[in-house]
Parts: structure tokens; sequence; C-alpha cells
């Protein structure tokens, strides 16, 4: 098997202070959170980015402050967001591809997303892989649903996004694809072959899922952004402690962690 890549999205666009302190909110401690992920071993940072009040915010300026600072402190992968919060325009989501980073998510269709709707019509999905085309940005697919990988086979059908195609499987976002062994089973095996994929488990099946990754030749996506606690009741205390069982779950099932450029090399980017 190929060594893991494990992905650390480390702020996300939902959480405040109030649900843990342990999230960065600034720049300089967004970078910090993500120079601590690397060294615990992840070798692709899934960003989002916060404005002044802590509020979620796809501005292009303060995604080029927290791209030029995680830059500045590890040599992860960078992936930007362009899902940023439920409610956003598609204008306003597409702002930090135009930083050329090396991926950004491209999310593969509509979803229910807890008590709101995440919008991703054929349109946008269209216009978001073209602008990562023409800036040389590869996208990762992200898929919420079992139907959006049908949307993503239809992208590479019209020539929008090239093959191997990266995917990544959210599984058990309120509203959307449960997460488990089974459903990520068949998403496994609904996508090409030359694919690459990762699983980022929501709450209490981000180890589940990473785990089953690492058993299954996938790769694993952890961080605040998915979950905030180590264990049931116990917060982890920033992102490093999730990415650290990870390396440990993975070594002892015989599975060896990509360095940064070894996942350039399985992502094709860079
Ligand atoms: N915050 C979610 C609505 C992405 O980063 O592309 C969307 C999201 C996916 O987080
Ligand atoms: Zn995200």
């Amino acid at each position: 098997m190929e060594k893991l890549i494990i992905t650390a999205a480390v702020v996300g666009a939902e959480l405040t202070r109030e649900d843990t302190p342990y999230l960065p909110l600034t720049p300089e401690e967004i970078a910090g959170e993500a120079r601590r992920a690397c060294e615990a071993g992840a070798s692709v940072v899934h960003l989002h980015a916060r404005d002044a009040e802590g509020r979620p915010t796809q501005d292009r300026e303060v995604y080029r402050e927290i791209v030029n600072r995680v830059r500045e402190r590890c040599e992860a992968v960078i992936q930007v967001s362009t899902g940023g919060a439920v409610g956003m325009s598609a204008e306003e989501r597409l702002q930090p591809v135009e930083l050329q980073p090396e991926m950004a998510s491209l999310t593969a269709g509509t979803v229910n997303f807890g008590d709101g709707v995440f919008l991703n019509p054929r349109d946008l999905m269209v216009r978001f892989a073209e602008a990562m085309k023409a800036h040389n940005v590869k996208p990762e697919l992200e898929i919420f649903d079992a139907g959006m990988v049908a949307n993503a086979l239809w992208l590479e059908k019209k020539g929008l996004v090239a093959p191997p195609l990266h995917f990544d499987f959210v599984l058990g976002v309120p509203g959307a694809l449960p997460a488990g062994v089974k459903n990520l089973l068949h998403l496994a095996e609904s996508i090409p072959s030359s694919s690459t994929w990762s699983v980022a488990g929501i709450g209490r099946h981000q180890l589940p899922m990473a785990a089953a990754a690492v058993l299954m030749g996938g790769h694993a996506r952890v961080g605040l952004e998915d979950n905030i606690f180590y264990r049931a009741g116990e917060l982890s205390r920033g992102n490093a402690p999730l990415v650290e069982r990870v390396v440990r779950v993975a070594r002892e099932l015989g599975r060896e962690i990509a360095a940064p450029a070894e996942a350039r090399s399985i992502l094709g980017v860079g």
C-alpha cells in the first residue's frame, strides 16, 4: 500500500471558542495549529479562514495571510476551502483559489447540512472546476452523499476535472451520508481505480473511519473542523493529538506515513 496521507482540517467554519477553547482563529493561531499538525505527521492542511471577530470568511486577503504564514512554518500541501460556510455566495467562496494553492476543496453536489442547505448546484460546480483548472489548482472532490460521486464523474466526463481524481468522503454530517464501513466501501468502490481517496468521519466517527482508511488503502482526514473530542467527554487539546493518534494506529497496522513530498507525489501536485 502507498504511504498514508493525513490531512489536518484545523479550523473549519462552524465552530466557535464556546465549543472548544483550542480552536485557532487568527492567521497566526491557524498557522501555529497547522505547524503542530505537520510536526505530528500531517502532510496536507485543509484551511478555512476567520475574520477579526472569529467569524468564517472567504476573504482572499485573510487567506493570503494564513497561507503565507502556514508556508513559513511547514511544508504541507496547502488545500484551501471553497465550501466556506453555509449561505455564502459562489463569488465569496471562490476567492482563495486566486492565490493558486496546490489544492482546493470542490463539493460535488447540494446536501442538507444540519439545519442548513450546503448549495452546490451544477453551474456552481462547473464554475469552481473551471477556476481551479485556470489557476492550476487540484480539486479535492468532497463527497457528502453517495449521489455526489456521479456528479464528480460528470465533471470528469466534461473535461472539467482531470484524472487521477482525488476524493474526500465526508461521512456523518447530519442530513448527509452516515459514517460506517459499509458506506465507505461503497464509495471507495464507486470511483475510478486510478483515483485516490481520503475519509473524514464527523465527530466520534473520525477515528474509526481513519482506521478503516488505513486498512483499506485510502487516506485519512482528521482535525478540529470535523471533531473536537479526543474521546467521549474529553476535548482534544488542538489538532496535533488527533493526528498523532492516527500515526500510531497506522504504524501499528504496518502503514507508513507520507511526508509532504511523498504526499505531493501521490496526489500529483507541486
Ligand atoms: N463548512 C461546510 C459548509 C469545504 O471545506 O469545502 C463546507 C465545508 C467543505 O467545510
Ligand atoms: Zn472544510
